[in-house]
């Protein structure tokens, strides 16, 4: 009986204001009803102004943090997020290959909301060969998909060809987040491709908020919560999305600038 209950891990950097990173994952594995592990790849010095320090963790330690996981706890789904550069990718990359955490959500995490970069650029192509082909689901905002598909996105056909630019990458499903910074919009469109081809565009109200720090988290931690309960890729997918725009509809006065979602909401 003690493993029936399902538990995931988030493969993540700590943001010290627990607005974003591991925190903002381990806040929504609790709210989506499942147990959640972390393995700590980086944390940074962060508050709602920005990243003001970030550091790495040894890869001898990263190493470590999967094999005492993996010797005792059954995880059924895992998530990415901060992987700062090709050494924490390849080591990562290494560790998921060698014990089976079930499906995996690949965050391919390079900007905050902040604008402080958290990625190398050196690293966009140990991503792109490396770790894109081992995800079930991978979920880029529009600015990652850029990146990544190596191509601006200026209208939902762009939207549609870069999730079809990635899935060929190796990913089995793609969502390509919309646009979420204009007062002018009135809608956030995300674009979801599955893994038959299966085209969904996802739609939800924009929400004029700068309480929207840790959405990108929140969203690919979600999809992970619900693969681990055995709920199929696309309702994993809506699931998240309404988790998401409740968290950022309801805001909560937490720090002073671009602070976090609320979780709380989501229900
Ligand atoms: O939301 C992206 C993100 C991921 N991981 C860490 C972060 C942030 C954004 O601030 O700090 C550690």
């Amino acid at each position: 009986m003690t493993e029936q209950f399902p538990q995931v891990v988030t493969i993540a950097g700590s943001d010290s204001d627990g607005s974003a990173g591991l925190q903002a994952d381990l806040h929504t594995f609790f709210r989506r009803g499942v147990y959640g592990a972390s393995i700590l790849t980086a944390a940074v010095a962060g508050n709602s102004y920005g990243i003001h320090a970030a550091i790495n963790m040894p890869t001898d330690f990263i190493d470590t943090e999967f094999k005492v996981l993996a010797e005792d706890y059954q995880i059924r789904a895992a998530k990415t997020g901060m992987l700062s550069d090709s050494e924490l990718i390849h080591t990562v990359v290494k560790n998921l290959k060698l014990y089976d955490f079930g499906p995996l959500v690949v965050d391919p995490v390079i900007m905050t909301k902040h604008g402080n970069m958290l990625l190398e650029e050196e690293a966009y192509e140990t991503l792109r060969k490396e770790l894109i082909p081992l995800a079930t689901v991978l979920t880029p905002n529009f600015f990652e998909a850029e990146k990544l598909a190596e191509m601006t996105i200026t209208s939902d056909e762009e939207q549609r060809r870069a999730a079809y630019e990635l899935k060929a990458l190796g990913a089995k499903n793609v969502i390509v987040k919309g646009r979420h910074d204009s007062e002018e919009q009135k809608e956030v469109k995300d674009f979801v491709l599955l893994e038959d081809d299966t085209e969904i565009w996802l739609s939800e109200s924009y929400i004029a908020t700068d309480r929207v720090n840790g959405t990108g988290d929140t969203l690919s931690a979600t999809i992970a919560a619900e693969l681990a309960r055995g709920i199929d890729v696309e309702t994993a997918i809506r699931v998240a999305k309404k988790f998401v725009h409740r968290a950022i509809s309801n805001e909560i006065e937490v720090g002073h600038k671009y602070g976090p979602i609320n979780h709380w909401a989501g229900e």
